[in-house]
């Protein structure tokens, strides 16, 4: 079938607005119509060239909501006219990964999906009869899109999809980290470096928690005011500093925050949330992606004086088993997702929504189909 795209043919070039060719999804796999998909940060970083794992050309995106069209062969969990969001960190149940109880990081789909393939090491996207692959198991910048069985989690059908698709990334990211990764608990002090829709879900996660000082970062002051509508205590911008903002953040609170968040991907940024976290306990959690090459570095002194360095993958969720109580959750008005949508538009300006998010003036853009 066709199907209206914006195709990343290169790196560090504009989207495309072609009509590619869909093949019919193989056993196990499953066609989905998307409705909305958000524009993360990470596509953005994926389209620069910066990640070891972008091929080109590709369909970027992967926050998206949409509906069931057709079912490949042994399907059974989803069915047409099911309601669902696809997933870039897939729940098989099966693997080792998934059955240790230990972490949301299953590896059913994930080597080939690094790869822009799906599980049977095919691409079911076409241009020109040449190939175009799918990225992080979800191309949600094509209307119609193929995903693995395991890469969908089935929501209600009444939610909000302008909404929701948020829960496919940014949002769930940034609440899960805060509860499953940090484990932030009632009184806790909290530090969030970078207000974009990353550091904003890790305030209303610390908000949902209970923390007590919630000290916003961002080097964008456009960013302060919904950071302190969302809860943030206090917000402060590292250039209104002499000193390294590490340092700010430590005699700000005498000994450091309980947990820091980093949701930039700047690993200068990354070692400072490090080191502003409190001698003994404190914790720091890396959600931001940084580049190829880059690494980071501190003293071990401030590991072996208590801080501990930890990373996540889609906030530690499992997709399929805990992503429709989420969905339940927003419908509830338990999880805010309205003051992340700052823009919505068609697909035909999904190139203003990379502007716009390299801008600093956009939370999220929604593109709608
Ligand atoms: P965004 O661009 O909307 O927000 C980033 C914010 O950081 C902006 O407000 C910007 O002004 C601020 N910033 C930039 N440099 C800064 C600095 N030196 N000091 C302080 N603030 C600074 O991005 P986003 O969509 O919120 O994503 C944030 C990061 O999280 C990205 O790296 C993205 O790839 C990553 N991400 C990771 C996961 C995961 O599962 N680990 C999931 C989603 C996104
Ligand atoms: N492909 C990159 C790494 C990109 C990355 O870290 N992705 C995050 C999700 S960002 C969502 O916006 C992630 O969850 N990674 C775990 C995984 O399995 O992909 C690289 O460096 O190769
Ligand atoms: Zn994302």
């Amino acid at each position: 079938m066709k199907s209206r795209a914006a195709v990343a043919f290169a790196p560090g070039q504009p989207l495309q607005l072609v009509e590619i060719d869909v093949a019919p999804p193989r056993a196990g796999e499953v066609l989905v119509k998307i409705s909305h998909t958000g524009v993360c940060h990470t596509d953005a970083f994926t389209l620069s060239g910066d990640d070891p794992e972008g091929v080109f050309p590709a369909v970027l995106g992967h926050e998206g909501a949409g509906v069931v069209v057709e079912v490949g062969e042994g399907v059974t969990s989803v069915k047409p006219g099911d309601h669902v969001i696809p997933l870039y960190t897939a729940e098989c149940g099966q693997c080792l990964f998934c059955k240790s109880g230990k972490t949301n990081l299953c590896v059913a789909v994930r080597a080939t999906q690094g790869k822009g393939l799906m599980p049977d090491g095919s691409t079911r996207f076409s241009y020109d009869g040449q190939p175009v692959y799918h990225y992080m198991g979800c191309s949600t910048f094509s209307e119609y899109t193929v995903v693995a069985e395991v890469s969908l989690a089935k929501i209600n059908p009444a939610a909000n999809h302008e909404q929701v698709c948020l829960l496919g990334c940014g949002v769930t990211t940034g609440i899960g980290a805060v509860h499953n990764t940090a484990k932030v608990q009632a009184g806790d002090s909290v530090a969030v470096f970078g207000l974009g829709a990353l550091g904003l879900a890790v305030i209303q996660g610390a908000v949902q928690a209970g923390a007590g000082r919630i000290i916003a970062i961002d080097t964008n002051p456009a960013k302060f005011a919904l950071a302190r509508s969302m809860g943030a205590t206090e917000c402060i911008n590292p250039q209104d500093f002499e000193q390294p903002i590490q340092q700010v953040i430590v005699e700000m609170t005498g000994w450091g925050v309980d947990h820091s968040f980093e949701c930039i991907g700047n690993v200068q940024v990354m070692r400072a949330a490090l080191e502003c976290a409190h001698r003994g306990w404190g914790q720091s959690v890396i959600i931001g992606v940084a580049g190829a090459g880059q690494e980071i570095s501190t003293r071990p002194f401030q590991l072996v004086t208590g801080r501990k360095w930890m990373g996540t993958a889609f906030g530690g969720v499992k997709g399929r088993s805990q992503l429709p109580g989420m969905v339940e959750q927003a419908m509830a008005g338990e999880i805010a997702l309205a003051p992340f949508v700052t823009h919505t538009m068609p697909l035909e300006r999904i190139n203003d929504a990379f502007a716009l998010l390299h801008a600093g003036k956009s939370i999220r853009s929604v593109i709608h189909y």
